[in-house]
Formats: C-alpha cells, structure tokens, sequence
C-alpha cells in the first residue's frame, strides 16, 4: 500500500520533476499545479493530473494558497509537497492546508512559525544546547544606552540582523559604536519594509567564516536521525553556487559532535519531516544562525554520498510512517559536489531568461542531472533562473571534481548564457582543490578574475 493515495505538488522546475519521480516510486497518483506560462512543464506532462492555478506571476499561481488548496479539493488528493521556495516556509499555507484535511509533507506550522523568527529559533536552540553566535540573546531594546552597552558586551564588529529575515536578507556589520544607532534604524525600517516585522538583534560578526549545515530526518514517533553535513560557502550575495558533502577538512570527532547535537536538539524541540540547521563555521567552533524547515535545493550531494532519497523519506514520515533507518544505519561514503546552472550572465549574475535552443546532459559513473529543462524551453522571466543541478559522487573529493569538471565539460546548454564556465573555473582552482573555501572564496576570485582580464 502507497503512504498516501495522491500528492499535490506545489512548486515548479526541477523540485517538482523531483517529488514527482518520487511518488512514482511509491506508487502515490500525482497532481501538478501550474502557472499558465508553465504548462508545458516536464512534471506537468507526466502527473496522473494538472490544474491551471492562474497567471504567471507568482503571487497570483504559486503562492496563492487558496487556489493550491482547492486544486487539492477539486482532484481529490490527500497530501501536498510544497518542495523549496515559495510557500514551503509558510506555517500559515501549513495550517490552512491541515485545517483543510489535507497532510502537509514538513513540519508542523507551529515549528515553522517558531524557525521562521530567528530570535526565536535562536533561543530555542540555545536551550537545549545549541551553540550559538555571542549575541543579544533576543530583540534589541529602543533604548540607545541598553543598545551600546549590548555591543560592547559582544564586541565590534557586530551584525545587526532583521529577526524575521534569514538567508542574507536584512543584515547590516556595524564597526564602530557610532555606527550602531543609525545601522540599527535603518535595518529595522528595511525588515519592517520588508518582512513586515521590524525587530532585529545583533550579534558578533564574524569574518569570513563557513556556511556547514546537518541535514535531519525526523519521524512522527520521536525519532531523529542525521545525514551529515554539507559545505555551502562558495555562493555570491547569498546565491549558492556549488554544494558538496562532507564538508572538506572536518574531522570525524566534529562531524560526529555537531551531528549528535543537532538530532539531540531536533529531538527535543519536537522536530519532524526533513530539516536543516545552519552553522557559520571558524576556528574550530560552530555556531548555529538558523533552520530551514524545508528540503533544500542541495540535498542531492547527501542523497549521493548516503544513497537515501530524502524526497521519498519525507513523503514516508509525513504519512506517520516510523523512520526506516536507525543513525548507525547511515554511512556516508565517498563525496559529493553540486553545480546549480543558472541562467544567467556569469559576469553580472543577472537573471537571463529566454529560449533554450539545445539541451544535452553529461552522463557516466557518478553523475546526476536534476532539470526540467529541454530542447525548445522557454525559460519565464517570472521565476528564479535555476535550470540544472548537476551533481557528481566520486570514492573522494578529487575523484568527485574531476567528475564534476568532465561533466561540465560535456554540459550543453545553448541560447542563453549560464554560470557552468565560472564552476569550470572553480573546479580547476588549486585553493578550491585543496578546501580552502569560505563565504568569501568566490568574491576574491571574482575580483581576482576581472585583475587578470585588465
Ligand atoms: C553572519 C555572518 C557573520 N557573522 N552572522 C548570511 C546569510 C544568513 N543565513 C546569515 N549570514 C551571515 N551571518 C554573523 N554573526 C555572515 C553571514 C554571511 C553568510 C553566511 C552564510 C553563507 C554566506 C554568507 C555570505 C555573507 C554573509
């Protein structure tokens, strides 16, 4: 018997193509929603059924809650898989989509309520202790005495975050204390601009540390296994560019403490479904920022190293199933490395959508391409410019980059501009090569690159 009857996907591209290639497998009918510009989508060709849910933009289609959740009514499906983006952190789209009968495939909406404040997470984790970043330990006060005497408790630099931002947005490194007063406004004007809540707090700024985060699988039972960690610190202005796992350089012991940590704290916070925590990295220590309560675009580079599909384990523990894997079942073998191709101009980083004229995927050992694009495509300007992932496994992290750099190498993806000439250039950088990656690897290339062209 499938966990669950028919699943409605609510998401596009390749996460969609994804989660429905997994519900093949179990045997779960599929509904595909889409946008009327997507409607030639591969995933929405090959679900059991589809359901225009209106104009492109994404307001009016993708995030459009009631239209998801009467698609759901009107085909009859019993669980929906919001996959990455769009409503997959919105614990009221959670609630609503519960409230409605249907099974929400990710945690519960209180949880990601609770992850979606990152005071608030913060301080959770810090309770069952979780290390975090010497900080203010919660909302800035108004007062400009309390607000001083906080930063020179921490001591500059110091980073002024927005609690209802997370991934980059609203952050603000303030230097010296007669920066702070006006940094702290203007990153609450822009948070409450932004995200409609203008609290911030601070902490120390760190330099130049490294993005490590734990994947986690939790059961409805109590249950809580990890999967390791990966490296996500080569990106630009808080785009991931490639993704490995493990993370180059741990050793055992660390990958052992911060995985035991991270499933104890997940334990006890009631955790469950797929999760991430996120750790900045540097000299030795980590420090959780934040959890993700969604899968990840990354998560292929620990289905590689693991051979668990984390799609598939998510639509099990979300039908109550018990997690079928105990921590001591999970052996990470090898490494893995992936490239998003954007479509994009690799200089500017701007999004360049248009007509993919030719298409043809890298294959051989080790290799897996994740894209719903195609011969013919045309990619909408509404949407963010992933188009493939691309994803090598290799016995060890050298084997794993040349994989990655033969890949590439045959990758065809022609009629618009896309990054894999800068993750070519990456993976023949000897720094790279040898883990030397943090945050700010690729902008000291970058600037190093344009030195060289001049
Ligand atoms: C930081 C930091 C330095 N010190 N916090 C950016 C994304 C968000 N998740 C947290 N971020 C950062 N928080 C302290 N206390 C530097 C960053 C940061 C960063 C973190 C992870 C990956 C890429 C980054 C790029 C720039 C800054």
């Amino acid at each position: 018997m499938p966990p669950f009857d028919k699943i409605l996907i609510a998401n596009r591209g390749e996460i969609a193509l994804r989660i429905l290639r997994a519900c093949r497998e179990l045997g779960i009918k599929t509904v595909a929603v889409h946008s009327t510009v997507d409607r030639d989508l591969p995933h929405v060709r090959l679900a059991d059924e589809s359901v225009c849910i209106g104009p492109p933009q994404p307001a009016a289609s993708y995030l459009n809650m009631g239209a998801i959740v009467s698609a759901a009514e009107v085909t009859d499906a019993v669980a929906i898989h919001p996959g990455y983006g769009f409503l997959a952190e919105n614990a009221d789209f959670a609630e609503s989509v519960e409230q409605s009968g249907f099974v929400f495939i990710g945690p519960k909406p209180q949880t990601i309520r609770l992850m979606g404040n990152k005071t608030n997470a913060i301080e959770a984790m810090r309770a069952v202790g979780v290390p975090c970043v010497p900080g203010s330990d919660g909302e800035l006060p108004e007062s400009s005495a309390a607000l001083l005497s906080i930063a020179k408790r921490i001591g500059y630099p110091v980073i002024v975050k927005a609690a209802g931002g997370g991934g980059g947005r609203g952050m603000r490194v303030v230097h010296t204390e007669a920066a702070l007063a006006n940094a702290v406004v203007m990153t609450r004007n822009e948070a409450q601009h932004a995200f409609g809540d203008g609290r911030v707090y601070l902490e120390k700024f760190l330099d130049r540390p490294r993005h490590i985060e734990i994947q986690i699988l939790a059961d409805h039972h109590g249950s809580v296994i990890h999967l390791g960690e990966r490296d996500c610190s080569m990106q630009r202005r808080h785009q991931k560019i490639l993704e490995e796992a493990p993370a180059p350089g741990l050793s055992e012991q660390q990958r052992r403490h911060l995985g035991r940590l991270s499933v104890e704290a997940c334990r006890q916070i009631g955790y469950r479904g797929a999760g991430t925590l996120e750790f900045l990295y540097l000299d030795g220590h980590f420090y959780f920022i934040e959890m993700n309560t969604r899968i990840q675009v990354e998560h292929p580079v620990t289905e590689m190293i693991t051979g668990i599909d984390l799609i598939k384990e998510q639509i099990l523990v979300a039908s109550g199933m018990p997690l079928r894997y105990r921590q001591e079942d999970i052996v990470c073998r090898g490494h893995a490395i992936e490239c998003r191709i954007n479509a994009e101009d690799p200089r500017t980083f701007m999004p360049a959508p248009g007509l993919i004229s030719a298409v043809h995927a890298p294959g051989g050992p080790g290799i897996r391409m994740d894209s719903h694009a195609y011969t013919g495509y045309r990619i909408p300007p509404y949407y963010d410019s992933l188009i493939a992932k691309l994803i090598a496994h290799g016995e060890n992290r050298l084997s794993a980059i040349a994989r990655m750099q033969t890949a590439l190498n045959e990758l065809v993806i022609e009629g618009i501009p896309h990054t894999a000439p800068l993750q070519e250039a990456i993976m023949v950088d000897t720094a790279f090569q040898r883990g030397e990656i943090d945050i700010g690897f690729l902008e000291r290339k970058l600037s190093g690159l344009i030195d060289t062209a001049e």
